[in-house]
């Protein structure tokens, strides 16, 4: 059924086959989104007139001319910015890689680019590049790197995608392609070292064939980095879902879920609705359950700083993964689908049972336990507990407290045999 919603990903690539660089992307399951540029620094207000939802569209809530909106890059300062702060606390969570705006639709390139003046290093008084110093980072910490680079919506241009408040007359979509986005996307996968992907957004302007020379194109540059299938016309080499989506049944494909830390992509000042540690640690075990990774969004402030609740609940995470990443790392789906108390992932000869919520009677029942048990313990710790396999039903007695003291503790089912198909909890 879930074949449905996969375009026919990278099959331009590699036949129809899993294209072999797409397996560090399937086994790091967490990554870490930024979105980072001057709509960090308006904090979603604007003539002190509060706006909610997306930070990053403010420009298109308050149609803020091109003209205006520019200034702002004349006091974007990021003093407290320290690309390797950032990517160490990126690293102490547990993430495996990382993805940053580089140009969202508000056009400003958060990188040092001959193409257009708008950028950090001509038209702010920073004066730095800042993407260079976070590829550097990301590079020294042997984290995977990537750019965000919103390839047609640009509200600074008159050619660009999205802006119909400013520029009135009709577009030439090839042309802002042809001078902005495309040279632009060169520079990135040029002059930034090696690119674990290109994150495209919101396609636009182009059909199939050309979006196919595009990808073609690029991907002479740097071969073995991915593109998101927001690339457009089903060519990207793994599927991403829309905001807080995670689909219903396992994908085998690989795919990435993206969840905000509160609920905007880009700062704003009066969003504290911040996810816990408990929330993040079991998205990502529902993703990693399913087959994907779970991608979370941190919005750095527009003075560099990131919001101290975000890295105090990233380095929570962290510590749960240092202890259970066995059972997220690498791991497949479960071959059980959700139960009341939480869900599965899988490795050869194991089933890891991800504890959401303790039955009151502490009986953790596994349906459709097909193969033969073996053992069933603790992840931390190895804490043999009592289980009793009755044909196809698994039930696990658990101790009264979690062994760890940590919350969403997972348990470690032992099994002979080859991994059972997966069983479709839709009827
Ligand atoms: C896009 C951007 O417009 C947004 O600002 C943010 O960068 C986000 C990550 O991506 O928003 C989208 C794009 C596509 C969908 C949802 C939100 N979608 O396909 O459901």
């Amino acid at each position: 059924a879930y074949s449905q919603t996969m375009p026919s990903m990278w099959d331009s690539r590699s036949n129809g086959k899993e294209h072999p660089n797409l397996k560090w992307f399937k086994d790091a399951k967490f990554g870490i989104f930024i979105h980072w540029g001057l709509y960090s620094k308006l904090a979603g207000e604007w003539q002190s007139k509060r706006y909610y939802g997306s930070g990053e569209w403010l420009m298109y809530q308050a149609k803020i001319s091109a003209k205006d909106y520019g200034l702002v890059a004349g006091e974007f300062n990021p003093l407290k910015f320290n690309a390797t702060e950032w990517v160490d606390l990126i690293k102490s969570s547990g993430a495996r890689y990382m993805v940053v705006t580089a140009k969202h639709h508000e056009g400003f390139a958060m990188f040092d680019s001959k193409v257009s003046d708008f950028s950090i290093t001509k038209a702010s008084p920073y004066g730095k590049d800042v993407m260079k110093e976070l590829s550097g980072a990301a590079a020294n910490a042997k984290l995977p790197f990537g750019f965000y680079y919103s390839q047609f919506l640009d509200w600074h241009e008159p050619n660009g995608g999205g802006n119909d408040w400013d520029f009135k007359q009709s577009k030439d979509y090839h042309k802002y392609y042809e001078e902005k986005s495309i040279p632009q996307l060169k520079e990135l996968l040029t002059n930034y070292g090696k690119l674990g992907m290109v994150w495209f957004d919101m396609p636009g302007g182009l059909n199939k064939q050309e979006t196919q020379f595009l990808v073609d194109d690029l991907h002479k540059l740097q071969p073995q980095t991915l593109f998101s299938s927001r690339v457009g016309q089903g060519l990207g080499d793994y599927m991403d879902f829309g905001d807080s989506e995670m689909p219903a049944e396992p994908i085998a494909k690989p795919w990435e879920a993206i969840y905000t830390f509160n609920d905007s992509w880009g700062y704003i000042a009066h969003d504290q609705n911040f996810k816990t540690s408990s929330d993040i640690i079991r998205l990502i075990a529902t993703a990693s359950s399913k087959g994907g990774n779970l991608m979370l969004n941190i919005g750095p402030d527009g003075d560099g700083s990131i919001p101290q609740a975000n890295i105090d609940c990233l380095k929570s995470v962290g510590r749960w993964l240092k202890v259970n990443g066995e059972s997220i790392y690498a791991s497949i789906a479960g071959f059980i689908p959700a139960q009341p108390w939480g869900v599965t992932t899988s490795k050869p000869g194991k089933l890891y049972l991800h504890i959401f919520q303790r039955p009151n009677n502490g009986k953790l029942l596994v349906p459709g336990f097909s193969p033969k048990a073996i053992s069933v313990s603790t992840l931390a710790g190895s804490v043999a507990l009592k289980w009793r396999q009755t044909g196809e039903d698994l039930e696990v007695t658990l101790p009264n407290v979690p062994v760890t003291g940590l919350a969403d503790e997972v348990l470690t089912v032992s099994y002979a045999g080859k991994t059972p198909d997966y069983q479709n909890s839709m009827p």
